[in-house]
């Protein structure tokens, strides 16, 4: 079984509120079929410009303080099925048998951290050959009321629980940066380990609900603690989704369990 994430930032403009990437949504669908074809897959999105702009307004990963906030859960929850729905429509058009399940319907959470996740549907859905298509969202917290449920965090979860034989992060940058990238002296780093995770900058900073890079990473370095491989690419670049889940090396951060 493969587990990929596909990174809100990737599938949408981050910039622009709820603007959907259809073209390289389309590509990367293509580049999914293969691998879909040959083994059992679960994909993960993330929340980019449809549910972290809401989350951020409501203050919806800061749990439940005000009535005001429930508009906000209903329309997070919205845009997320909004994103599911263009996600699996992509997948479904380039002939992946995807199927949508929303997260926020199988997870209990305390302070963000998924405590239950009922995942019969998806056992089901990968025993018939389907690909269930799950997405961080809006869930329900025994604690804080509400929290927002990162992509990133589903993803560790799911790996623990359904033991893939490799996970792959398709992202909008080329992996982890010795410095913000872009910025004078930035070096990609090809692989890190539990060891060197705790020497690398701190200040991996993040403009999103749920805590961007340096989060996914966190999740990735404890996979990594329980023996997980992971590997994070820039599926930007054409046919490096596809080599990364077939298991070529292309440029991107190993995450070395
Ligand atoms: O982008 C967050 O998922 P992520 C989902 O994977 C929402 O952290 C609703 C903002």
């Amino acid at each position: 079984m493969i587990l990929l994430k596909l990174g809100g930032s990737l599938i949408t403009r981050k910039q622009e509120p709820f603007s959907f990437r259809h073209g390289v949504m389309r590509r990367l669908a293509r580049e999914i079929l293969p691998v879909a074809e040959r083994e059992p897959l679960v994909v993960v999105h993330g929340g980019g410009s449809f549910g972290h702009p809401l989350a951020l307004e409501y203050a919806l990963h800061r749990g439940l303080s005000s009535e005001e906030q429930l508009r906000g859960i209903a329309l997070t929850r919205q845009a997320m099925a909004e994103l599911t729905r263009l996600v699996v429509g992509a997948l479904v058009e380039a002939g992946v048998r995807a199927f949508g399940v929303q997260t926020s319907a199988i997870a209990v959470c305390r302070r963000g951290e998924p405590e239950r996740l009922e995942l019969g549907t998806v056992r089901w859905l990968l025993e018939l050959g389907l690909v269930p298509v799950l997405c961080g969202d809006v869930a329900r917290d025994a604690e804080l009321g509400v929290c927002i449920l990162s992509g990133d965090t589903l993803v560790r979860e799911l790996a623990l629980e359904l033991r893939p034989r490799r996970i792959v992060l398709a992202t909008d940058v080329d992996g982890i940066y010795s410095a913000e990238p872009g910025s004078p002296g930035a070096k990609l780093i090809p692989e890190v380990t539990p060891e060197s995770f705790g020497r690398l900058a701190p200040e991996m900073r993040s403009h999103d609900a749920t805590g961007g890079m340096r989060r996914k990473l966190e999740e990735l370095v404890e996979l990594a603690r329980r023996g997980y491989t992971s590997v994070i690419i820039n599926a930007l670049e054409e046919g490096r989704l596809r080599k990364a889940l077939s298991g070529e090396k292309v440029r991107g951060t190993i995450v070395k369990g």
